[in-house]
């Protein structure tokens, strides 16, 4: 799904990766790639243009925060700026969840539009399924396309995998259809009926009337259009014709799964107004999603769930910590133990490779090379040390070695590379540190102020041989974006479910 996108935008960012700053210059050709991306994504040219307008102004206007590297800095501009091209918070209910205006007068009513082909009466159902699950509302599915000979059947087939009531009629005319369909509704007991509609090759005339004509007869309360995001641009200008002659209240974008340039995607919004509520991304029923922008826009920017990664990273790392080992680093206290410390704690934080994925540009690593069982080997082999030969790893016998490797199930070979590693990550942290970087891999703009207090209370806990709980253990996984907001109470829940913590 909107791979060529993400391809394009990944290359955008690379005129900005490794740089010091954001300057006139990097961010003139970022953004130069990021028009190019957006209009080959068939994205229209007045959108394109806006949008990197206002990302050249933020960037250029950003102040340079400590604890992100300009590139971070840049992708966080990005990200915003594609979810607010992307938003309708008039459409979304306080938990920031699609609002589907329900009544309680009556059956609601919900009319689906849309062109032919466009996936319409597929959609009926998998919102009937969606809504039943969501909302625990009794639907009745209304097959009002006499058009084309099969849709009566094809909807009734639908209803009856999914457990919900069709109503049709034989020779009738779509709007007496709908219009007995509610009385029928009030009687049967749903509180939600859905309108499959005919659709056309194109907008025209006679399409127009007829569905224009059943909105007015049923007043619905929501009319969704159905597009299919592979037909790009067409899909947005069919949006605009429908929008003109309907009171839309909102876009299903279908077949999003065989999309791999998300025009239709980035600019529904944009051109019409109208929010994208839903999104297909399979022929399954089950496969219709609520739309959320944030998460779009992290998908488009390949950047998995580094927001929610930043977010856990900080719940983990406090600043009081980084500094510790700031401090313990500087002063060759960095042992064994301390690094079993961090594995540990980053074990914490779920399985490896789910983590890996979360990071942008995670794609381009060897994944295989993160898996728990090297980690479980890593930790075998230092809890077969002693303390002492944890605290000075640099100073083990070669039988002191073949003892800790048996000790564990491991070989000496192991160990060797163990100690190797662990030899040049503290020789890398530690000139990192000296560099007085180590704050800011942690993702934290600690003042120099508050960082020599922080120190001088470090070294008085480092004495009386308090142990910090994780170095800024995320190191090299890239810093926190500066003002990032903190994760609510049930973003956290549903991330610990996700990562089994
Ligand atoms: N891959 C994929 N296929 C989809 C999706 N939604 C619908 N389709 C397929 O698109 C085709 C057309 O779907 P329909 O629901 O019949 O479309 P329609 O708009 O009702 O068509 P008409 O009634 O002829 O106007 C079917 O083969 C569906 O399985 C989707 O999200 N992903
Ligand atoms: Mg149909």
């Amino acid at each position: 799904m909107l791979e060529n996108l993400t391809e394009r935008f990944r290359e955008a960012f690379k005129s900005i990766t490794g740089q010091s700053k954001l300057t006139e210059d990097n961010v003139k050709d970022a953004v130069r790639a990021i028009k190019r991306a957006l209009l080959e994504a068939d994205v229209n040219l007045a959108v394109a243009k806006r949008f990197v307008d206002d990302v050249r102004d933020k960037a250029l206007g950003a102040e340079v925060l400590s604890g992100v590297n300009p590139a971070q800095q840049f992708i966080k501009i990005v990200h915003d700026e594609l979810v607010a091209l992307m938003s309708d918070p008039s459409s979304r209910d306080d938990e920031g969840r699609v609002r589907i205006n329900f009544t309680r007068s009556r059956p609601t009513v919900v009319l689906m539009a849309g062109l032919q082909g466009s996936g319409k009466t597929t959609t009926c159902a998998k919102l009937a399924a969606l809504l039943v699950k969501r909302n625990k509302v009794k639907p009745l599915l209304v097959a009002a396309d006499l058009q084309r000979p099969a849709a009566v059947e094809q909807l009734k087939v639908l209803g009856k995998q999914i457990g919900v009531d069709v109503y049709a009629e034989e020779k009738s005319t779509p709007p007496t259809v709908c219009r007995n369909a509610l009385d029928f509704a009030r009687k049967n007991a749903n509180d939600l009926i859905i309108l499959d509609t005919a659709g056309r090759l194109h907008v025209d005339e006679a399409l127009m009337k007829e569905v224009s004509e059943i909105a007015k007869l049923t007043e619905p309360e929501e009319v969704l259009l159905v597009c299919d995001a592979m037909t790009g641009q067409d899909a947005v200008k069919s949006a605009k014709a429908f929008d003109e002659r309907l009171p839309l209240t909102g876009v299903i974008l279908t077949k999003l799964d065989g999309d791999a340039r998300g025009g239709a995607a980035l600019t529904v919004k944009a051109v019409t107004g109208k929010p994208i509520k839903f999104i297909g991304v399979g022929e399954k029923i089950e496969q219709l999603e609520e739309f959320f922008p944030d998460r779009m826009a992290g998908r488009i920017l390949g950047m998995g769930d580094v927001v929610t990664l930043v977010e856990k990273a900080q719940s983990v790392i406090d600043e009081k910590t980084a500094v510790e080992m700031e401090h313990k680093l500087l002063a060759d206290e960095f042992t064994m133990e301390d690094f079993l410390d961090q594995i540990e704690a980053i074990q914490k934080m779920g399985p490896i490779k789910d983590l890996m994925k979360m990071i942008p540009g995670a794609a381009n690593l060897p994944m295989d090379q993160f898996d728990e069982r090297g980690i479980v080997h890593l930790k075998a082999l230092i809890q077969s040390m002693t303390v002492r030969e944890r605290r000075f790893p640099d100073q083990l016998s070669n039988s002191r070695k073949v003892r800790i490797a048996k000790g564990s199930g491991r070989n000496v070979d192991e160990l060797n590379k163990l100690l190797k590693g662990f030899d040049q990550m503290r020789k890398m942290v530690k000139a990192m540190s000296q560099q007085g970087i180590l704050g800011r891999v942690a993702g934290y703009n600690i003042k120099r102020k508050r960082v020599k207090r922080l120190r001088n209370e470090a070294k008085g806990a480092s004495k009386g041989g308090a142990r910090p709980g994780l170095l800024g253990g995320l190191s090299g996984f890239g810093g926190a974006p500066g003002g990032m907001k903190q994760p609510t109470p049930a973003e956290i829940e549903a991330f610990k479910k996700r990562f089994k913590i």
